[in-house]
């Protein structure tokens, strides 16, 4: 079976295709445009969404919202991710770092399926603190300055090692059970 992946992001398509190849479940990528409300909740970011994609005729795909969420920032930049990204970026979350003793920081994925006409919404969670310093060529967004293991950022990973303790991974595996239970082999 096809999901198409609806997002701008192509590392994330990457990883999903990772993650549900061995499934024998084919992601697609599918950049098609949709608007994405602004709250303070990942679900309902992606509940939105996918009331949004639906409304346009789309059917079988998945959409995913993820923040990062550092503890002495209070949760920032948390849904505000893409928006500081591309803003401030990964050097203006360190400088905001600087003399932080707590370095402690979560990703979260919330993903939302719609599949055979059902909606399967799971969220994956990843913790880890926040560098010092940029690291690492791989991966997108955030990841040269979040490491899971306080050793190699996720940007110093290879795809099948951030997905294998990652919150899309997390998310992901999630998500593989939910359609497993309702497409029993
Ligand atoms: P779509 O909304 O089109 O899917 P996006 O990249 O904007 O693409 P999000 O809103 O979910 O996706 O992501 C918010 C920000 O967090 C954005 O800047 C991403 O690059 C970043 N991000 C998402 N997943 C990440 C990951 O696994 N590692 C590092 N950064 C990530």
């Amino acid at each position: 079976m096809k999901l198409k992946v609806i997002t701008s992001n192509p590392g994330k398509v990457a990883e999903y295709q990772n993650e549900f190849g061995h499934l024998g479940i084919e992601m697609v990528h599918c950049p098609f445009p949709y608007d994405e409300v602004q709250t303070s909740d990942l679900g309902e970011v992606v509940a939105k969404g996918m009331e949004a994609i639906r409304s346009k005729g789309m059917s079988d795909f998945i959409i995913d919202d993820t923040g990062l969420f550092i503890d002495s920032l209070k949760g920032f930049p948390g849904v505000w991710s893409a928006y500081v990204q591309k803003t401030i970026g990964n050097s203006g979350i360190l400088r905001l770092m600087e003399g932080k003793e707590d370095r402690g920081a979560e990703f979260r994925t919330c993903i939302g399926c719609d599949i055979g006409g059902e909606t399967i919404v799971v969220t994956g969670v990843c913790r880890g603190t926040i560098t010092t310093e940029e690291r690492g060529t791989d991966g997108f967004g955030y990841d040269p300055i979040f490491t899971h293991d306080g050793r190699r950022t996720f940007s110093e990973l290879p795809l099948d090692e951030k997905n294998a303790v990652s919150h899309r991974g997390n998310a992901a595996r999630l998500l593989a059970e939910e359609i497993k239970k309702r497409r029993p082999a």
